[in-house]
């Protein structure tokens, strides 16, 4: 009788209706799918992890350290993989076929965390910490995936740009709330925009970057270097092949994505058609070779429809002469203004592609005595299947 005394309140304390405890719809973003059972698991972090061998080791720090794990063979199962792992086999029909998607599942006893692919793993590991409170976990079924394939900061301002520490303290940011995307194109950067883009990084700033892309590997990051040419590129193929030398400099440095930016510029480099074959090229000879390389993405000249003149042919050209794989990226109706519904209804058939938004917000290089700290709303809710990215441009404090 005893016993059963003590079992039962050993069950009631693991598994009980604690309304204070942290909710799955704490998680965000908020997950697609959420089957809460109303129960909980007491969380004391004694938890025996079951995992392939080749599981990413940056994914099982982060399982350990945000859940407190301490390696125990009595405590909860967590088995934890991601798709064609042996590890999470059986619960593969649950995995969502999404990119970066994942199944999570709290058990009484056991806890699964099943990605469709190594990020997917990874958020499935971040909605798990993000459950934890007072030392429980929601009892909880989470089927989810990202709306949106690139997500993240386009570091594209103008002024002073962001110091090697704020660069890898937002990283950081970015992966804790998966945000998979961090393009590096600070407009005062001479290395990566005129006069010397053309030029390998001094020895220093190429290993700083280096850092950075390792970091952001680590956090499951895309860190994409962004270059500038449109200021004086002369079409040449001296050009096309000093360009092409300078993006395989990069490759050396580690980085594995990459965006060619001409906004803001006058004169030849504006030329639509001379821009989508130097971009083909560039597709065609570099990204694709390489096998291992995220799609190429372009900030056009034309990138809002305040500056567009379609009689003249910019955008059309660019969609339909630039391959397919390539994203083009697009301000809104204005430089500085929220993203509509409205706004990728106009370009997106004119560019023939879901339109990769740089969001100019909270961006402050045109009113440097401000800062713009206030809360974000103007963005429409529904546009995730009308765009193929959405990044932000910051300010230059950090
Ligand atoms: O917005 C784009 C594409 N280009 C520049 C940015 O570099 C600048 O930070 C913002 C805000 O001033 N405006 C631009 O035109």
């Amino acid at each position: 009788m005893r016993k059963i005394f003590y079992l039962s309140l050993a069950l009631f304390l693991c598994i009980s209706n604690v309304v204070y405890a942290a909710s799955a719809s704490d998680i965000q973003p908020r997950p697609h799918e959420i089957k809460e059972s109303g129960k909980f698991l007491t969380w004391t972090g004694e938890a025996r992890i079951v995992a392939d061998k080749s599981i990413n080791t940056h994914i099982v720090a982060k399982l350990k350290n945000a859940l407190n794990i301490s390696d125990s063979k009595q405590g909860v199962k967590v088995i934890i993989g991601k798709r064609g792992d042996a590890s999470v086999r059986k619960y593969n029909k649950h995995i969502p076929k999404k990119t970066e998607g994942y199944y999570l599942a709290v058990g009484a006893k056991e806890i699964v965390v099943a990605g469709n692919d190594e990020r997917g793993t990874y958020y499935g590991v971040l909605s798990l910490a993000q459950m934890l409170e007072d030392n429980r976990l929601p009892i909880v079924e989470i089927t989810d995936y990202p709306d949106v394939a690139f997500r993240g900061v386009v570091e594209g301002f103008y002024g002073t740009p962001w110091s090697f520490d704020a660069r890898l303290s937002q990283i950081k940011f970015y992966g804790d709330n998966k945000l998979n995307t961090y393009i590096y194109g600070p407009k005062d950067d001479p290395y990566h925009r005129s006069p010397r883009w053309r030029e390998a990084y001094p020895a220093q700033e190429a290993k700083n970057i280096m850092k950075l892309v390792q970091v952001a590997n680590e956090n499951m990051v895309d860190f994409v270097w962004a270059i500038h040419p449109g200021n004086d590129i002369r079409w040449t193929i001296d050009d096309r092949d000093a360009l092409i030398s300078k993006l395989e400099l990069m490759y050396g440095l580690g980085v594995r994505a990459f965006a060619v930016f001409f906004d803001d510029i006058s004169g030849e480099g504006t030329k639509a058609e001379k821009q989508a074959e130097l971009l083909n090229y560039i597709d065609d000879t570099f990204i694709q070779k390489k096998g291992d390389v995220k799609p190429l993405v372009l900030c056009p000249t034309e990138y809002n429809k305040s500056w567009s003149n379609i009689e003249k042919g910019y955008l059309p050209t660019l969609g339909s002469e630039l391959n397919k794989g390539i994203n083009v990226m697009w301000t809104g109706d204005r430089v500085c203004i929220d993203i509509t519904e409205g706004t990728l209804d106009w370009v997106n058939p004119h560019l023939q592609r879901p339109a990769y938004i740089w969001w100019n917000f909270p961006v402050t290089d045109y009113v440097r005595d401000h800062l713009l700290m206030g809360p974000v709303y103007g963005n429409d809710l529904n546009i995730a299947d009308k765009v193929s990215g959405f990044v932000a441009n910051p300010m230059e404090h950090a």
